[in-house]
């Protein structure tokens, strides 16, 4: 009897379409979620004991892996002292500081419990900053839920086919302007139209949400022009790409610095963190200090800090980025070539320990590129490799995550399943 399937019909009776976050859900590609019980490094179990080689890694926060000892054991060790408190705690002070030390722009730092809360905290500061009311986003990019971000964003609200949401007024809509990603002349046109009512832009400075898709440095670099042309705060949204791309993330690879980043998932090690931090002259808003209010219960909490400065400890050992990129290039290299071999339109590309799989003569430069790839071939190659124990991400829109600890051996069976789906399809 399939568990997963048990699981995913009583789930459905409790929970809005059975899962507490849609992406989970394999509304795009069909068929049944898989209900997880167990991670130990590179591998997962599910219900039925299943095995599967992980490339969601819990959407990057798993970039050690599944149940790193390590962590687990700051985990332990902090929990034995109670798991929260509510006021200030010295470990929040040393993940300050690593940020700070790691970050090239952030200044000053606060912590929070999501992605979500970080970037809606950002945008909150760069227009109380400015008190300017526009705020400018890229379509396909995704900022998590806050409402001001869900216009023509990316994620799941792409692979779901509602970029902009509903219950989002359209009072609150109306601030948010969208521009093509990649796009120079656009962003130039703007901002030569309303480049003082610009609070401030937030981008993805590599997009992982609409797949993988590669910024030109010349985009990149007009962007943070224009922002200091007309004194719009440029917020680089590194949830993602923070300590996934490289340890200084993205700011880091392409040598453009934002004003602020707001950044999540590794940074917690798999629990709950998210932070935004930036120019100090910016983040002494914020209260206590300035006018503009943040808060939050668990803010900082000392079990998830735990947990997220362990890994970030381990991230810094000598050349983890180095070999993180070999593990994530060899799985790219491999699966093109097979797919090329049997002359099937996929390429596969990556930055870092993040990657795209396009079912596309080309890899995809913006939106309106991704939006041409072919979806069906998608979803059969993804029920073709789940078949085969490997678990990629149920939707054409979202970037895949390599450990540092997926072996060689991991990466021979992928391509070992995959010579066998590009044979089927
Ligand atoms: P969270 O609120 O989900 O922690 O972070 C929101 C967020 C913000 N910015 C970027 C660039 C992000 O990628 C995310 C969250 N990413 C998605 C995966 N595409 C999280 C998975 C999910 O929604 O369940």
């Amino acid at each position: 009897m399939n568990k997963n399937l048990s699981l995913f019909e009583q789930s459905q009776t409790l929970i809005p379409g059975g899962v507490n976050s849609p992406v989970r859900a394999f509304g795009s590609v069909g068929g049944t979620p898989i209900f997880f019980k167990k991670g130990l490094g590179s591998r997962l179990w599910d219900e039925n004991d299943k095995e599967y080689i992980d490339y969601i890694n819990s959407w990057g926060p798993m970039i050690l892996g599944h149940a790193n000892p390590e962590v687990l054991d700051a985990v332990k060790q902090a929990s034995q002292n109670s798991l929260s408190f509510g006021a200030p705690t010295s470990r929040e002070l040393a993940i300050a500081e690593e940020i700070i030390k790691l970050v090239p722009s952030i200044e000053q730092v606060r912590l929070v419990s999501s992605g979500t809360e970080a970037t809606m905290s950002a945008i909150r500061v760069a227009r109380g900053y400015t008190g300017r009311d526009k705020i400018v986003k890229f379509e396909g990019c995704y900022h998590g839920h806050a409402d001001a971000l869900l216009v023509k964003a990316g994620s799941g609200a792409l692979t779901f086919g509602q970029p902009s949401s509903a219950g989002v007024p359209e009072d609150v809509a109306k601030h948010t302007l969208t521009l093509p990603y990649n796009h120079t002349q656009a962003l130039e046109d703007l901002f030569a139209s309303s480049g003082d009512e610009i609070a401030c832009v937030i981008i993805e400075p590599v997009v992982g949400n609409m797949n993988l898709i590669i910024p030109h440095q010349e985009f990149l670099q007009s962007l943070r022009t224009f922002c200091t042309k007309h004194g719009a705060v440029l917020i680089f949204d590194e949830v993602m790409t923070g300590f996934r791309v490289d340890l200084g993330g993205a700011q880091t690879l392409f040598d453009v610095i934002p004003d602020m980043t707001t950044l999540g998932k590794v940074i917690g090690g798999g629990l709950p963190v998210g932070a935004f931090g930036g120019k100090k002259e910016i983040m002494q808003q914020l209260a206590p200090l300035g006018p503009v209010y943040q808060a939050g219960t668990l803010s900082g909490n000392p079990v998830a800090v735990a947990a997220g400065l362990k890994t970030l400890e381990l991230i810094q050992r000598p050349h983890f980025f180095t070999k993180l990129t070999a593990i994530t290039s060899n799985l790219v290299d491999g699966l093109t070539a097979s797919a090329q071999q049997k002359n099937i339109d996929f390429c596969a590309r990556h930055v870092g320990g993040m990657f795209g799989m396009y079912f596309s003569k080309k890899a995809p430069d913006s939106f309106d590129e991704i939006m041409q790839s072919d979806r069906d071939a998608f979803k059969k190659f993804f029920h073709l490799m789940l078949n085969e124990g490997i678990y990629f991400g149920p939707s054409a829109f979202e970037a895949g995550f390599v450990s540092a600890v997926h072996s060689e051996e991991d990466i021979k069976l992928t391509l070992k399943a995959a010579d066998k789906a590009f044979n089927t399809l």
